[in-house]
């Protein structure tokens, strides 16, 4: 099925979109040279002026944004619009650093909520639908997004934000929800509750997930749509941009569509800043197109993955990224090799073990630790020690062989960690470095 939120927009033939985002990337350049300082000050030092930027042939020339700038600049120094302009700001918690302020105008805001309209459509959503939104709202971009997203449908919307998780399931089941928004561990964890409640996927009447906000393995995917007996979406943002909505999936699930009328995207190497060929992988960089209030001109995500403008069955002519690799900064260096999560994630996934792990980095006597602890599955579960000390010596073996390191592997009872509600923490360094 193919349900689009604005056709002509989501598949308008490559050229136009070029044409559009030229003309936008022009007026973006100079609303930022002309309201924002503190950028203008880093297009001088490289000698340019907005005459130099005449298509997106030229953005290479232009200066990057980073965190370090968002640091620096905080809370006001790259904004765009006067503060009576501006009508919301959303945060982040602030896990990695520095909390992120963003600010939005009206039209900032109904440019968001647009394209989780489109990612909602791209999930099947129509005005018929019911959207349980069980993203936190507050500060994170999540409830918020979704839920503009679904009025803008015209779907029957439930702001149900996250935690209390029987009365989620009430929700789904006594209102009807077809599609439920939340992060994939928020979902995974809803799916446990009903399966220990003896629910099946024929008790409730979802359709289909729209899961992101922190990374999640194709497995746990099959996982949270068999649990449920539905379709799962992933869907990726960053509150520096709007939130939820920069990209999503469409039915094809290959990769998740950039809104290209609102945002050029490109690929870098993190450590020289090189641009690089189409289909590379490396650090996503967005510049934004029509952002008022908080413009971002060559914004470094920290984000790790590649695009493809393979044409997509679905019709879609918007440049698709993969999943996410990972972060430039999720890599964590222990006893100098560079570890990612997502390979230890991959290790328990292949052995069987559900996406339920912990890993805890230490420095004892001047040499980094490395303790993975991993949940078993109930069917899993046993006391007889033998058989726990084997799966865990093979876990060792698995985890040498993908990072080259030796980690201590704990197994631990069903449920023994914690569950999240919103992002799951995974890594716990607890190195005073
Ligand atoms: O997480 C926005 C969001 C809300 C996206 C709800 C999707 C759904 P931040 O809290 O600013 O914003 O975190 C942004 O989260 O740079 C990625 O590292 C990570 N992230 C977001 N979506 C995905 C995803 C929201 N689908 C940071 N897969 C980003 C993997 C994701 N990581």
């Amino acid at each position: 099925m193919k349900n689009y939120y604005q056709p002509e927009i989501e598949t308008m033939p490559r050229e136009q979109i070029r044409r559009l985002q030229n003309e936008r990337l022009l007026k973006q350049v100079r609303h930022v040279w002309e309201n924002v300082p503190y950028y203008r000050a880093k297009m001088q030092e490289k000698g340019l002026t907005p005459d130099d930027i005449k298509s997106q042939e030229d953005l290479h020339k232009l200066p990057f944004l980073t965190k370090a700038d968002l640091r620096n600049a905080y809370p006001y120094g790259l904004m765009g619009k006067p503060l009576k302009d501006c009508v919301r700001i959303q945060s982040t918690s602030g896990t990695t650093g520095q909390r992120v302020v963003a600010f939005y105008t009206q039209n900032d805001i109904h440019i968001w909520e647009t394209m989780c309209a489109r990612a909602i459509a791209a999930a099947g959503g129509t005005n018929e639908d019911v959207v349980q939104v069980s993203y936190g709202y507050g500060l994170f971009t999540g409830g918020p997004g979704l839920n503009g997203g679904s009025h803008l449908l015209g779907s029957l919307t439930i702001p149900a934000s996250s935690g209390n998780t029987d009365r989620q399931i009430m929700f789904i089941k006594d209102l009807s929800a077809t599609i439920l928004c939340c992060t994939p561990s928020y979902a995974a964890f809803i799916g446990e509750r009903m399966r220990e409640m003896g629910m099946t996927p024929d008790d409730i009447p979802l359709k289909a997930g729209i899961f992101g906000a922190e990374a999640w393995s194709e497995s746990m995917r099959r996982d949270i749509e068999a649990t449920m007996g539905i379709k799962a979406y992933d869907i990726y943002g960053l509150t520096e941009l709007c939130g939820p909505g920069v990209s999503f999936e469409c039915e094809d699930q290959h990769g998740m569509h950039i809104n290209e009328d609102y945002f050029i995207p490109e690929i870098i190497d993190p450590d020289t800043g090189e641009v690089l060929p189409e289909g590379s992988t490396g650090e996503l960089v967005f510049t934004t197109l029509e952002k008022e209030a908080f413009p971002l001109i060559r914004y470094r995500t920290r984000d790790i993955t590649s695009l493809s403008h393979e044409p997509c069955p679905c019709g879609r002519t918007h440049v698709r990224m993969s999943r996410l690799k990972g972060r430039t900064d999720d890599m964590l260096i222990i006893r100098g090799v560079n570890v990612f999560p997502s390979q230890i994630e991959t290790v328990l996934i292949n052995q069987g073990y559900p996406a339920n792990y912990q890993i805890i980095v230490d420095r004892v006597n001047n040499t980094d630790t490395l303790d993975v602890r991993v949940e078993m599955t109930p069917e899993m579960f046993t006391d007889n020690l033998g058989v726990i000390n084997t799966r865990q010596a093979k876990l060792v073996e698995g985890l040498r062989s993908m990072l080259g390191l030796t980690a201590k592997v704990t197994l631990v009872a069903p449920k023994s960690i914690t569950r999240s509600e919103g992002k799951a923490v995974r890594v716990i360094d607890n190195r005073k470095i």
